[in-house]
């Protein structure tokens, strides 16, 4: 149906229209990988005609279901896209094709797309046309919409998130083991953004309540869990049975615990040596875009995982270089200390959690 949404008027409607085609495409969020999220806004005469965002790999684009949503009110049309549209053949035909098809007269678009397929020959594509498009509006905005699914474009590797609590005095906690709730659902929410969490197998085994997407029709990201030699047990452990969405056990212990996995439909994965870049290299080839990588207070099988890279790069900094600091303010403000310590990673979430102790801290490392 016809819509008037209140716009600023005048030279900020570019920026207006790509932020809700943001807004749309983030209904799908964690659905869509390998694919990016993306929404899509078709305007005429100031109002609002049809609107549509990308749901899944596989399915339609978001171009084809805001154009489907507008009907015959498409011609003559702009068209907001926060991410350039298609001009390929992949599980869906060319979105550049439907927009000639439809006859709109000006495509917006937020950012050009990374996959080196498109990268920019989608823009080209409606220009030959004698489309006038505009490329670039809102950019950062789109980029961040899509930052893992970016990444993995110009890397090959998914983008890992680690996710740990400190204390102040530099102690890992064992935050939402040790009785101490998901404050706010901050972590359920968390959840519900990733394609794959990896958990340590000893979190199973203590038979800890393990959060999930709380969300009706939430993504349930896939568990993979690290199993290693020196784990606690071999038996699985009950908690891994009340697990919503797919579990993938990395074991480097082949024998017993593979019999009992097998009857329980879990997918389990044997190597000699398990590290991070073979999981991530998995992940990949599964077309996962984001990874959190979630240590708790004991994490064991984490120790050689995060050893070199992570430990050393980013925690080692973080005790001997920000909690002096920190320590010294009477109020200390650590987002700002990271920041102004250019860290060399992105901190991307840095949060007071359930006592005053404590502090979640999340960099994406890119692997
Ligand atoms: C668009 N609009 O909504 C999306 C696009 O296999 P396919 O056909 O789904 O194509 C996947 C590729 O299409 C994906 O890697 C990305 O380059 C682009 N995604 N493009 O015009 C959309 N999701
Ligand atoms: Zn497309």
């Amino acid at each position: 149906g016809v819509q008037c949404l209140g716009s600023n008027g005048g030279e900020n409607d570019d920026g207006f229209y790509i932020r809700r085609c943001v807004e749309l495409a983030r209904k799908a969020l964690g659905f869509t990988s390998p694919n990016p999220l993306v929404g899509c806004v078709i305007v005429k005469d100031g109002k609002v005609v049809g609107e549509g965002f990308h749901p899944k790999a596989g399915q339609p684009h978001a171009e084809v279901f805001a154009l489907r949503d507008a009907g015959d009110l498409a011609q003559s049309a702009t068209a907001y896209v926060s991410l350039e549209p298609c001009n390929h053949f992949g599980r869906t035909p060319p979105c550049t094709e439907a927009l000639i098809k439809a006859k709109v007269k000006k495509v917006v678009v937020g950012m050009v797309d990374p996959n080196p397929i498109v990268a920019s020959k989608g823009v080209e594509r409606l220009r030959d046309a004698g489309i006038e498009v505009i490329a670039g509006v809102e950019e950062e905005l789109c980029k961040s919409l899509n930052e893992a699914y970016i990444h993995r474009m110009l890397t090959g590797k998914p983008l890992l998130t680690l996710r740990y609590s400190l204390s102040v005095n530099g102690n890992f906690l064992d935050l939402l083991g040790n009785g101490v709730t998901d404050c706010g659902g901050y972590y359920s929410r968390l959840l519900q953004e990733y394609d794959a969490v990896i958990t340590s197998y000893s979190l199973f085994s203590e038979n800890l309540s393990i959060p999930t997407s709380q969300e009706p029709g939430a993504n349930q990201p896939i568990r993979i869990i690290i199993h290693k030699d020196h784990s606690s047990s071999n038996q699985i452990p009950l908690a891994i049975n009340e697990v919503a969405g797919k579990v993938i056990i990395f074991t480097d212990n082949k024998t017993e615990i593979a019999l009992e996995v097998a009857q329980q439909g879990i997918e389990i994965v044997a190597l000699d040596q398990i590290n991070l870049d073979v999981i991530l290299d998995y992940c990949n080839r599964q077309g996962l875009c984001s990874v959190l990588l979630d240590i708790r207070g004991s994490f064991s099988e984490f120790e050689e995982l995060v050893k070199e890279g992570i430990k050393k790069n980013y925690i080692n900094k973080f005790v001997t270089e920000i909690l002096p600091v920190w320590n010294g303010c009477a109020e200390p403000d650590p987002l700002q200390t990271l920041k102004s310590l250019e860290l060399g990673v992105k901190v991307v979430n840095l949060k007071s959690r359930a006592s005053d102790q404590s502090v979640v801290i999340e960099g994406c490392f890119k692997v």
